[in-house]
């Protein structure tokens, strides 16, 4: 990307909170203030919301940049503040997570059974030999265990480090031979779109190509047949049968916490390491500020995957630390049928629901029809996470899903900064459809252009962070050249996110894609996200996916795929007319430059498991090449689809 991004896209809708949520909200506007005026005073103030055994004597030492210490000779123990002093202050029977099985079994976890899982899992753990700082693989379902062993984890200061499950054998050995890992946690399966889909299997693969495993400790979900070898041991003959006292000893503010490996484009995958004191700070408290969480009445429903950096900071540690009722659910949004979140919705009366994009076009795919038929008048906040919102997006869900009521925070941040970092407070923010608006209390942003100067106003260029943040990365486990190459050498100074964005004439922040999708069409850089939100806005369009392919004239040309919604008839000279009402479409939002030169009407694009569409594979397609990695996919059967039933037009 040259100089900056080209600025074609303009919202001018803009949605002030209702008044009841701003007069009673958890945070209001003169927390801007507060931490512009002492940015560490701050910091230290939201770390008191936390218990710590011994208090820290400096909020941050950045001495030795990028390598941050925050809290600096502090200690803390994460699984107590996120469960024994909830039940110590008389929460214990307090639900901490309503869990759905996706065939419909239920359960419900308070606090104090939260308290017992833990320790139990705390003293196995400790009796397989695992000791604080080792590393344990964490490879299991969406079920209340998942939560358990990361939380054992922590209590007993040892790292964690979850893979989705559902990810290769490939993918598994590589994380377990880079994080030098002990012991796997997992399960026989899982439950997925109507059936259990196995585990184990893929576990038995991974643990039998390093010789670094020396326990696999298994959950039984499915009763599914399993292979079983010596490293085997079944959680319900060790942890449920293990003393369920365990004290929690207190670790050093820094002490590590996690390892999540991100995939990257290219090389191998890098484990991000976060670390105690300054990640719970921050969770905890954009848990509090962005979704507005009233412990005592609301009901809390994060849609991620635990596999995802979301699962970790928005499913165990934010919502815990605060002591949240939340709900969990194990399965695929369209089982039994396509109205199972608006079951859910209903069934728990959630309030605060937080979840992606991808889901939210894929409901608009499926027809507004669906969420009408349920009461989903308990939602108060709506959150939206993992990719940008397209304008139209945003303004189906407020309608739909949130009844012309509720605030939407689209939150913007990455498994790099731990918690969220841009996004609207629901009781402060005049949100427009489409932008994350602004970086939190406490937090540094700005949009730059490639000579490292903040742009003005209307002007677009790279997303940075300006100040270390408390649940920054610390590094790339095992390898600190290059979390310092990766990410703090393309601008001095500043963290390089790797996101194009604009800023918009009243300042607000629009995120505009990973700055390697970005096109360059006959010599203007044309952001994907927002070709994509103007094909999004025509009313028969769901989902959209642009990439640039090579092309002799205008050295990248414009090539779309395309969702048509549920109800729109695409087949045939239908088909056709579309494509070029479509074309024309974006040519009327955004100029003539942004025209497709190609659209292709497709059912289904390819996504990773987080959701994210990997535009990549369809530049494979766009330029007739073989696809590279797909190891990621959630589904592989998805790039077959599109290219047998492209439907294409010059
Ligand atoms: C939390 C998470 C990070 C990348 C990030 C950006 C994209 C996430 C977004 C968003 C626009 C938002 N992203 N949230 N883009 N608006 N609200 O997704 O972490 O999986 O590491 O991905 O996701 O491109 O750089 P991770």
């Amino acid at each position: 990307m040259s100089e900056t991004l080209e600025n074609l896209y303009s919202e001018k809708r803009q949605f002030p909170p209702p008044a009841d949520l701003a007069a009673n909200a958890n945070v209001k506007a003169d927390a801007y203030e507060e931490a512009a005026s002492d940015r560490l005073a701050f910091w230290a103030k939201q770390a008191e919301r936390l218990s710590w055994a011994k208090p820290w004597d400096e909020v941050l030492d950045w001495s030795n940049p990028p390598f941050a210490k925050w809290f600096v000779g502090g200690e803390l123990n994460i699984a107590y503040n996120c469960v024994d002093r909830h039940v110590e202050a008389g929460h214990g029977d307090k639900v901490a997570i309503h869990w759905e099985g996706e065939p419909g079994d239920t359960r419900t976890v308070t606090y104090a059974e939260l308290l017992k899982l833990v320790s139990q899992a705390a003293n196995t753990l400790t009796d397989l030999g695992v000791t604080a700082g080792d590393r344990v693989m964490i490879y299991l379902p969406m079920i209340p265990e998942a939560a358990v062993a990361m939380l054992a984890c922590a209590r007993i200061g040892a790292t964690h480090s979850v893979v989705f499950g559902g990810f290769s054998v490939e993918a598994l050995a590589t994380r377990i031979d880079d994080a030098d890992a002990k012991v796997v946690i997992t399960a026989d399966g899982g439950y997925r779109r109507g059936k259990p889909s196995a585990l184990k299997p893929t576990v038995d693969e991974a643990v039998g190509r390093t010789d670094k495993i020396q326990h696999v400790l298994v959950v039984r979900r499915t009763g599914q047949e399993v292979a079983w070898t010596e490293k085997d041991k079944w959680w319900h003959e060790t942890v449920e049968q293990a003393s369920p006292v365990h004290e929690a000893q207190a670790f050093e503010s820094e002490h590590p916490l996690f390892i999540l490996y991100t995939s990257g484009t290219t090389g191998k995958p890098k484990g991000i390491l976060h670390t105690t004191g300054g990640y719970l700070t921050q969770t905890s408290y954009t848990h509090h500020a962005v979704f507005d969480l009233k412990p005592e009445t609301d009901v809390y429903w994060c849609t991620a995957d635990i596999g995802w950096v979301t699962g970790h900071s928005y499913i165990v540690y934010g919502p815990l630390s605060n002591g949240a009722t939340q709900v969990m659910y194990e399965g695929t949004p369209d089982t039994p049928d396509r109205g199972r979140f608006w079951q859910i919705v209903d069934k728990y009366k959630v309030s605060i629901l937080y979840t992606a994009p991808t889901l939210i076009r894929t409901m608009m795919k499926w027809g507004e029809d669906i969420p009408a038929k349920y009461d989903l008048s308990s939602l108060r906040v709506l959150g939206s996470v993992g990719e940008p919102i397209n304008p139209e997006a945003w303004i189906w869900y407020r309608e739909h899903v949130g009844r012309e009521r509720t605030p939407i925070v689209d939150t913007w941040w990455q498994t790099e900064t731990g918690s969220i970092m841009i996004s609207p407070l629901p009781g402060v923010t005049a949100a427009k459809p489409g932008s994350a608006m602004t970086a939190l209390p406490g937090i540094g942003v700005d949009v730059i252009d490639d000579q490292g100067q903040s742009v003005p106003n209307g002007g677009g260029g790279f997303l940075v962070l300006t100040e270390p943040w408390p649940s920054m990365l610390r590094t790339i486990w095992g390898d600190d050249q290059r979390f310092i190459d990766t990410y703090w050498s393309r601008f001095e100074g500043f963290y390089f996110a790797g996101d194009g964005a604009k800023k918009d004439e009243d300042g607000a922040l629009w995120l505009l894609g990973r700055v390697d999708d970005v096109m360059l069409v006959s010599g203007h850089n044309i952001s994907t996200t927002e070709v994509e939100s103007a094909l999004v806005s025509h009313p028969a369009v769901a989902e959209a996916a642009v990439v640039g392919a090579t092309d002799p004239t205008t050295g990248q040309a414009i090539v779309a795929f395309t969702i048509p919604r549920g109800n729109v008839d695409s087949s045939g000279d239908a088909g056709e007319e579309l494509i070029k009402e479509l074309r024309n479409h974006v040519a009327k939002t955004l100029g003539p430059i942004a025209k497709p030169r190609q659209i292709m009407l497709v059912a289904e694009l390819p996504k990773t498991r987080s959701g994210k569409i990997m535009r990549r594979l369809l530049r494979d397609v766009a330029e007739n090449r073989s696809l590279g990695d797909v190891t990621t996919l959630q589904d592989s059967t998805v790039m077959d689809l599109i290219s047998s039933g492209l439907k294409t037009a010059k």
